[in-house]
């Protein structure tokens, strides 16, 4: 039986969040699995253990929190959410509500306005020329889109970004990056709590649907609350920053982009390449339900294990040239979206709307640009842009 190597390589310092993938191979290649001496937790990076991992979810269990704390000693700093934080059978149950109302058709009905509204946006962006491809698209655009359809109050909106942003660094340690995030967010968070509430949800919207579910007799209206928080925390910063990243890596790859543009029909294949490019949430941990042996290292029960989905996403074990952006590669089993019974469950939604920029960009833009250097946003989970200014030329 083998040690895990002990590494003294703190995933949460200011260093380490601005270049997360200059840290990659070093995690990967000390072991299958790895401990982190700095956070005191094992960790993995290599695509086979994280996906095992994922799929695992009776012995890598999600119930005790997907962040550094633990639920089972620490009381978590908000109610914990029914599905990212749940097992079986509370999370099956929950998830089966959410599935029923983020589905195919629901997704389809979605396509006609979306469409026209990322035609909006991008006309309105080439006209200008240069923009800010955080502020201007990758907010903008979910922004434009994703609170309508779940029926929010219009009033307060912008309370979203800093509520997510705090969400995400609390799956980190109580660090600089968590104080200065959460500094500004207490509002945040009770417009979000106002917000899920059901008198101030649209009827018709993806919010009511949950608290129908009520009405059917399928949850209860505190876990209806709860469930729509979900779409809040969950459907905003991720979208917004992995739009800004897959513009990033058409910036970063420009010879991409004349390649999509002769032939768009490549675009739901860039947009999955630019996630596992570049994953927008890096990180989630699990907790250990038994002595689990993985590659010949038994982690004991009870213990939190950092899984490092974006690094598993570059594993050369995995990936040819995984540093790579090339939108005709074949991205099946990346696990930017996860993997296994907690798989995201609004994937389609965040493809509809990378699909629907992309279509619309093909069709306009001859080329991307940088106009000044991008500026990283330090965040505990998420891969995140502050500012990424960029010059488009139109078609
Ligand atoms: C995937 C995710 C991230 C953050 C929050 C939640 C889910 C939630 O369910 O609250």
């Amino acid at each position: 039986m083998k040690e895990a190597p002990r590494l003294d390589i703190d995933p949460f310092d200011d260093q380490f969040l601005a270049d997360p993938y200059a840290h990659h191979d070093a995690l990967r290649d000390a072991g299958a699995v790895v401990w982190l001496e700095p956070i005191q937790t094992y960790a993995m990076a290599r695509h086979a253990e994280v996906a095992a991992a994922l799929r695992d979810h009776a012995s890598f269990c999600s119930g005790r929190g997907v962040g550094l704390s633990d639920f089972a000693r620490e009381a978590p700093w908000r109610p914990p959410s029914l599905l990212l934080e749940a097992d079986p059978p509370l999370h099956d149950r929950m998830r089966g509500i959410m599935n029923k109302i983020v589905s195919m058709a629901a997704i389809k009905a979605l396509r006609p306005v979306w469409a026209a509204r990322a035609g909006e946006l991008v006309d309105r962006l080439v006209d200008r020329r240069w923009f800010d491809a955080v502020a201007d698209l990758g907010e903008a655009y979910p922004m434009a889109v994703f609170p309508d359809t779940i029926g929010l109050p219009v009033e307060g909106r912008e309370n979203l970004l800093p509520y997510a942003a705090a969400v995400f660094n609390g799956f980190g340690p109580r660090n600089r990056v968590f104080d200065r995030g959460n500094a500004a967010a207490a509002d945040a968070m009770a417009w979000v709590a106002m917000a899920c509430r059901r008198e101030n949800l649209r009827p018709g919207g993806w919010g009511a649907a949950v608290y129908e579910a009520v009405d059917q007799g399928e949850c209860t209206p505190e876990e209806a609350e709860r469930l729509v928080r979900s779409f809040l925390s969950a459907g905003v910063d991720t979208t917004i920053n992995g739009i800004a990243h897959m513009i990033l890596a058409f910036i970063r790859h420009p010879a991409e982009w004349d390649r999509l543009r002769a032939d768009p029909s490549l675009a739901k294949r860039a947009f999955e390449e630019s996630l596992r490019w570049d994953s927008t949430v890096q990180t989630f941990f699990r907790t250990t339900t038994r002595d689990v042996e993985v590659a010949g290292t038994t982690i004991p029960a009870g213990a939190k294990v950092l899984l490092f989905l974006a690094a598993a996403n570059r594993d050369p074990r995995r990936w040819d040239n995984p540093d790579r952006f090339a939108i005709d590669r074949g991205t099946s089993g990346h696990v930017a979206f996860g993997y296994g019974i907690h798989q995201c469950l609004g994937q389609m939604v965040a493809r509809l709307e990378g699909e629907l920029l992309l279509e619309a960009m093909t069709r306009r833009v001859a080329a991307i640009r940088p106009a000044g250097e991008p500026r990283r946003r330090l965040n505990n989970t998420l891969h995140a842009i502050d500012s990424l200014p960029v010059e488009v030329v139109p078609a």
